[in-house]
């Protein structure tokens, strides 16, 4: 007799085969797609660092602006004892701003799917901010988490999500998301999120399509990714990066575009490109700020303040639990 253990192990293998790599869907779809996550192996985080400085890449410097101005405002009206939460964790310099900003946090929880980034970022940290409790989390902060228990006395829990990272949610998953980090941080929740809204399709286009090719270069590294994790037959050099600005959609689009007509095999299957077609890479969604506002009152966060950066691109939100 066949135990019911054994009957959900037989209708395993059916079940994977329809939920297809979503890699292989993205190539079958119309345009074509790449998942945007195949931006970051070891080389695109190098890469995505240096499109950092780049001149025309404004959201870093405008954001860090903004940090420096208004985060001793910000670290006051959350008061003292909170502990910070950073979904796609950095140790980097935003990070370290507002953990010097803040008063006696409580307690920092990075969050990533890289267990080898998550490592690094914790270090860093223990080592810039020697009394703090770090507690890295490893996960897809896509998907429902469960945090740490936090230190006794803690007051709040806020949510870091600094980079117009937001941007790159398709607008429903963006909500979603929003949700999820209201339910995380609780009914003493709090979120500073940096979003960019530029409309201007020239620096736009300039700050992901820049002269020296560093935006190119991230992009075009993808199909080296793509290469090595489902053995695949890219040729980079039968591509050119684009950039292109949606306006109907509020989005800037990164593109790989196919310079010849080409047939590709990724994980033994055949795909046919033609001269000039595009392969989607990344949505950058530019909302406006009433776009963003009705998405935080919607995700059950209150408005404290909006700090506005420089040419109105970039802001800083200050919410908290509604
Ligand atoms: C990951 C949101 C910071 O969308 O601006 C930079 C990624 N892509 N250049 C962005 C990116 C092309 C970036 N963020």
């Amino acid at each position: 007799m066949r135990t019911i253990r054994e009957r959900i192990d037989v209708s395993l293998p059916a079940h994977h085969a329809l939920v297809r790599d979503d890699i292989l869907t993205g190539l079958c779809a119309w345009p074509k797609r790449l998942p945007c996550r195949l931006l970051y192996d070891a080389r695109g985080a190098e890469l995505f660092e240096r499109i950092c400085t780049v001149a025309e890449y404004y959201p870093t410097r405008d954001e860090l602006d903004l940090l420096v101005t208004h985060l001793p405002d910000i670290a006051a009206a959350l008061g003292s004892h909170g502990r910070v939460i950073e979904p796609g964790s950095g140790a980097g310099i935003k990070t370290r701003m507002l953990l010097a900003a803040l008063e006696s946090p409580a307690q920092y929880v990075p969050i990533d799917v890289s267990g080898e980034q998550l490592a690094t970022t914790a270090r860093d940290l223990r080592e810039a901010f020697p009394t703090l409790d770090v507690r890295p989390l490893h996960g897809d902060y896509t998907q429902p988490l469960v945090l740490p228990p936090s230190p006794p006395g803690t007051r709040f829990t806020l949510a870091f999500f600094p980079g117009s990272t937001l941007g790159n949610f398709e607008p429903a998953e963006a909500s979603a998301f929003l949700t999820r980090l209201r339910m995380l941080t609780g009914d003493r929740g709090a979120l500073v999120l940096g979003t960019d809204s530029n409309q201007d399709p020239r620096s736009l286009v300039a700050a992901y399509d820049d002269a020296d090719g560093v935006t190119a270069a991230f992009d075009l590294n993808v199909l080296a990714h793509v290469n090595r994790i489902r053995e695949a037959t890219f040729e980079p050099s039968s591509f050119v990066h684009r950039a292109v600005w949606d306006a109907a959609h509020h989005r800037v689009e990164m593109q790989l575009v196919s310079t010849r007509s080409q047939r590709v095999t990724v994980a033994g299957e055949q795909f046919e490109l033609v001269a000039g077609e595009p392969i989607v890479t990344e949505h950058c969604y530019k909302h406006t700020p009433p776009v963003i506002a009705d998405m935080l009152v919607r995700a059950g966060w209150q408005v404290v303040s909006v700090y506005i950066g420089r040419d109105e691109r970039m802001r800083l939100w200050l919410a908290i639990a509604a």
